[in-house]
C-alpha cells in the first residue's frame, strides 16, 4: 500500500521513514509544489487540514504531522507558531533562549498530532503524543533537527540532540503518537 508522508520538513520525515520502515508501506513524498495553509488553532486542526488535503491532490492515503514545543514559561508558546517563530532553527533557537533569559523555569513538552486520510481527505485516525523536557541554557549536540539541541529530557540526562536517533524513537512525541495509530495502520496495510 502506497502512503503519503504530508510533510515538507525533512527532520520530519526521516523520523517518519525510520520509525514505518517495519509496517511495509511505499512511502511518497509529498508534492513540493502543494502548500496546505496552516489555519487551525490546534495541532490536531492543523494535523487534519494537512493529511485531508494532501489525500485529495494525490489521490493516495496521507499521514500528515502538525507538532511543536510549548514552553510553561512563555504561556505555551511557540505551540502551534513553531514552524513561523523564525527564519531558521537557529533564529527559532536563539528566540526562545531570549525571552527565556535567566527564567529558572524551564518546564516544556513538544507536542505531536497525526492526522491519516483516506484518498478521498476523510480523516480516519488522529493520535496526539506529549514527551516533557526542559530548556537548556545552550543548545547541545546536533541530531536530530529543530529545537531539538535545546529540548533536555531529564530522564535520559540528554538533549535531544544528544541521542541517537533509536533512543529518541523510543520516547519522542512523535513515537507515543505513532505508537498509538500503529494497530490501525497494520489494518490499513492489511486491508
Ligand atoms: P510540515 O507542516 O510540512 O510537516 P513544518 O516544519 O511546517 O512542516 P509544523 O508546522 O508541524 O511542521 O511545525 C513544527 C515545528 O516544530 C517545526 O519548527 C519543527 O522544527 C518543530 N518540531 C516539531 N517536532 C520536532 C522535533 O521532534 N524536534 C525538534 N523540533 C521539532
Amino acid at each position: 500500500k502506497k502512503l503519503v508522508i504530508a510533510s515538507g520538513n525533512h527532520g520530519k520525515v526521516a523520523e517518519f521513514r525510520e520509525y514505518l520502515a517495519d509496517l511495509g508501506f511505499e512511502l511518497l513524498p509529498k508534492p513540493d509544489e502543494l502548500d496546505v495553509e496552516e489555519t487551525g488553532e490546534t495541532f490536531l486542526a492543523n494535523a487534519h487540514l494537512k493529511a485531508s488535503q494532501v489525500a485529495i491532490a494525490t489521490g493516495e492515503w496521507a499521514l500528515a504531522d502538525d507538532s511543536g514545543l510549548e514552553v510553561m514559561a512563555l504561556g505555551g508558546a511557540p505551540g502551534v507558531f513553531s514552524a513561523r517563530y523564525g527564519s531558521s532553527d537557529r533564529d527559532r533557537i536563539n528566540r526562545i533562549l531570549q525571552e527565556l533569559d535567566d527564567n529558572p523555569n524551564r518546564e516544556a513538552q513538544f507536542v505531536c498530532a497525526i492526522a491519516v486520510a483516506t484518498p478521498d481527505g476523510n480523516i480516519i485516525a488522529e493520535a496526539i503524543g506529549v514527551c516533557k523536557g526542559e530548556i537548556l541554557h545552550v543548545p547541545q549536540g546536533d541530531n536530530g533537527f529543530g529545537y531539538d539541541p535545546i529540548f533536555f529530557v531529564p530522564e535520559q540526562g540528554k538533549s535531544f540532540g544528544e541521542m541517537p536517533s533509536y533512543i529518541k524513537a523510543q520516547i519522542s512525541h512523535r513515537a507515543i503518537a505513532l505508537n498509538i495509530l500503529r494497530p490501525k495502520l497494520k489494518d490499513l496495510q492489511l486491508a
